[in-house]
């Protein structure tokens, strides 16, 4: 990367390449009554047009998604077709429907210009509480209503049982914006097709080869392990470059069509349209409270926007990851959660760091705020109050799942102890001084991370070159996450050998590593633990032929930094030594068992300050203590903090993705209109490690890769309202944008103080 020679998929050229340029729907919802290609394929250097009832005729299928959960009584997910191309129908606006290939990109996107689609317009609904009132515009054939998935986790009954025994009963309902994931890298794509085996190869940004490979294969209709991806470097996942786009599929269909490799390159503005998207989400949330301020029971009723079609990780992210933790850190075993999955006119929306825990976090984390607000006891003393004690663990949860370990009273008291919790007066009074309003926000979060269900194993292999260096391959991908270090940390920890002779590679032509993709926090839990695995095997392999060296029994041998000793003697032979003299039988190959979710969790404060001219938001402070377990490099950990926080503070305070309502098109289409957080949005970050190892992995590790974004959404919007409350507004919600906070503050002054938040829903049915 230093010396320029990094690959970024659009880096790659094949030998007689095309290039493919992918005609959108400029509608949301439409039937396409006719298509005529002819006047595109008569302009210069078009070599063909692919339209979706061409990749019909090849017996191309719909691109899967997963169920992960049943619906209520059962019911099964309703999934859809969801085509590469569009037939017959588009469902959103930026729906690829063409794919023109030409010899040039600027030939294929002029005449992408010229196909001709004869369109019926059909009413479009963007909104997922619209999409399910009565009358609403129908998307899909034999999804009534919309509705593909009405779920149910946690006791209703007993969660009922507690609301009636409350003393008071507090409720917060919240609008989760619409993001855009917006990876550095736009995505793009080269596809090739190997006639003499049958086997296709995709250069593409991805996550991971194995979960693209398991989610084409069905499209394709090959074997998974005729399927090749390629990645060195990618720029930015963040979950929405964990599955596999249509756009990938055309691609490869095209190649294999015409016999020669097509490559396409997206544009910033059509990732904005094609990318999928994430959160959209309403949510209601109510908690019950005895006299003393203890958590009697919780519940939550969430309507989530699938978008047109169920992404593969679609489903995920609004079932099991808004269940898994549903009551956080607190000790409550009435909680339940509801969550209606609906179809509207809108791009799939799928897993972005986090993937349904920020959207739980901050379903819990904003309502024990206001809890704790409305029985005027201090945030910090109610959840503490509140929490699961330490002489509780292991502890299981209502919803089934089991919270190995933790401190969470060790956590919160750190947190409240190193951000000064207690001097807050006098730092608001500080802020009023320069005419600032002040604010003090906790969430005292945790998340699932590492199942990794997807994949029945991690692979992990290891093989040594002449020269005695190492290389490791992983199924998972590395994409700023650190994994060449960890990984690499990690085995030379246990070989004893120089960290610089140690290379990691992923998803390469040729080679099939099985395991899990990055995603979900577990590459270190999952495939760091298979690498421990298979250092220690490279030391056991490296045993007899030692012995053999040192003329010697193996009971007579140890091991330690890279070498093998004859014990109480001075009669040693290194391990690269061996590595040298016998090629190949120190490589290792190895396979870990499946590893169960983790719990990272954490306790963070933040401080803001608000101009009330502007309405600008800042975060000044920023306190984290989080428990991710025996830590293999804080430095990384920090920075995955850091950038989890920092997303997460982008997303309360400015990023949105709008629909308009009457013409289903992105009004926040492009960087003009879609605020990206800055790197130096929160200021004095601190990232303070607070380990419990769990006994769950080899290693002890819990993840970090999204517990920065859990954390910060519900702590940093805790402390904005805190702020506002100081100019009599007791009621906001995210975006804290700009014009939002000024519009409340002005409305405030007035004396006709307006909700910048959804307003209260009518209770659903079962809550009654
Ligand atoms: N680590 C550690 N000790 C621990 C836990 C983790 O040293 N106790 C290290 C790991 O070895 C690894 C890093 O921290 O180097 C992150 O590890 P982990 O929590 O296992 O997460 P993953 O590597 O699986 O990364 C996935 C996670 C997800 S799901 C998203 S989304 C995300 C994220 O990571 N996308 C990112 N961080 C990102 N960071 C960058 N720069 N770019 C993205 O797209």
């Amino acid at each position: 990367m230093l010396q320029g020679r990094g690959r970024y998929v659009s880096d790659w050229d094949l030998p007689g390449q095309a290039h493919g340029h992918f005609l959108r729907a400029d509608r949301p919802h439409a039937r396409i009554a006719a298509i005529d290609t002819s006047a595109a394929l008569a302009m210069p250097g078009v070599v063909a047009v692919i339209t979706g009832a061409d990749a019909a005729a090849d017996g191309m299928q719909s691109l899967p998604a997963a169920a992960p959960m049943k619906g209520r009584g059962g019911a099964e997910l309703l999934k859809p077709p969801h085509p590469m191309l569009a037939i017959d129908r588009v469902r959103y606006v930026g729906e690829p429907v063409a794919l023109v290939i030409a010899e040039t990109a600027a030939q294929a996107q002029d005449a992408a210009e010229a196909v001709v689609i004869e369109y019926e317009d059909l009413a479009a609904v963007v909104g997922a509480a619209d999409a399910l009132l009565p009358g609403a515009p129908q998307l899909h054939d034999g999804v009534p209503g919309n509705l593909a998935l009405d779920f149910a986790g946690g006791d209703e009954a007993a969660t009922s049982e507690a609301f009636r025994r409350a003393a008071r009963v507090v409720t917060l309902s919240a609008y989760h914006t619409r993001v855009v994931g917006n990876p550095m890298e736009p995505r793009a794509g080269v596809g090739a097709w190997d006639g003499a085996t049958g086997s296709y190869t995709l250069y593409a940004c991805t996550q991971g080869a194995s979960a693209m490979r398991g989610q084409m294969a069905p499209v394709l209709g090959v074997a998974p392990e005729k399927i090749f991806v390629v990645a060195e470097e990618v720029g930015g996942g963040f979950g929405v470059r964990f599955n596999t786009y249509p756009e990938y599929c055309a691609i490869l269909l095209a190649a294999k069509r015409l016999g020669r490799p097509v490559k396409w390159v997206g544009t910033r503005s059509e990732m904005f349209l094609a990318d999928e998207q994430a959160r959209d989400i309403l949510h209601q949330g109510e908690i019950a409270l005895d006299e003393a301020g203890r958590i009697l029971g919780m519940r939550f009723d969430f309507t989530c926007n699938l978008g047109a079609y169920l992404a593969f990780t679609g489903a995920f992210v609004n079932t099991v990851n808004l269940v898994n933790v549903a009551s956080g850190v607190y000790d409550v075993q009435a909680v339940s959660v509801t969550a209606r999955l609906v179809f509207t006119n809108t791009i799939p929306t799928a897993a972005y760091r986090g993937a349904g825990r920020p959207v739980s976090s901050y379903a819990i984390e904003r309502l024990v705020d206001e809890a704790a607000h409305a029985i005027d006891m201090d945030p910090a003393v109610f959840r503490r109050r509140n929490l699961v004690p330490n002489s509780k663990f292991p502890y299981k949860i209502i919803t089934g799942f089991e919270y190995d370990c933790g401190d969470f009273e060790g956590v919160l008291d750190k947190a409240v102890r190193e951000s000064d919790w207690a001097a807050f007066d006098a730092r608001r009074k500080e802020s009023a001084a320069r005419g600032r309003l002040r604010g003090r926000g906790m969430s005292a979060y945790i998340e699932a991370s590492g199942a990794g269900g997807f994949a029945p194993y991690d692979q992990a292999t290891l093989e040594w070159d002449a020269e005695g260096r190492l290389t490791l391959y992983a199924p998972s991908h590395n994409h700023g996450q650190g994994h060449e270090t960890t990984y690499a940390q990690i085995v030379a920890g246990v070989l004893g050998v120089p960290i610089e002779s140690i290379r990691l590679k992923s998803s390469v032509p040729d080679r099939i590593i099985t395991g899990n993709p990055t995603g979900g926090s577990r590459s270190l839990l999952g495939v760091g633990s298979v690498m421990l695995l298979a250092a220690r095997d490279v030391v056991k392999k490296g045993l007899p032929l030692a012995a053999e060296e040192l003329e010697t029994a193996e009971a007579d041998l140890e091991f330690g930094e890279g070498e093998y000793r004859v014990k109480g003697t001075d009669r040693r032979v290194s391990l690269l030594s061996l590595v040298k003299g016998n090629p190949g039988k120190l490589d290792c190959d190895m396979t870990g068992q499946k590893v169960g979710s983790t719990f990272p969790n954490g306790c963070h404060v933040a401080g803001v300050e608000v101009e009330p001219e502007t309405g600008e938001v800042e975060v000044v402070r920023y306190t984290a203590v989080d428990d991710a377990g025996t830590i293999v490099n804080h430095q990384i950990v920090e920075g995955q903090m850091q950038g989890g926080i920092t997303q997460g503070a982008g997303h309360i305070l400015g990023e949105q993705a709008v629909y308009d309502r009457d013409t289903g098109q992105l009004l926040t289409g492009s960087f003009m209109d879609y605020t990206m957080p800055r790197a130096i949005l929160v200021d004095n970050l601190r990232v303070l490690d607070h380990p419990v190892p769990t006994q769950t992995n080899p290693l002890g590790a819990k993840g970090v890769g999204e517990a920065g974004v859990t954390g910060s959404m519900p702590c940093i919007m805790n402390a904005v309202l805190d702020a506002l409350r100081g100019a009599g507004i007791t009621r906001f919600d995210m975006p804290a944008n700009q014009q939002r906070v000024w519009g409340a503050l002005q409305a405030a002054k007035s004396g006709k103080p307006r909700a910048f938040a959804v307003d209260d829903l009518p209770p659903p049915a079962t809550w009654r």
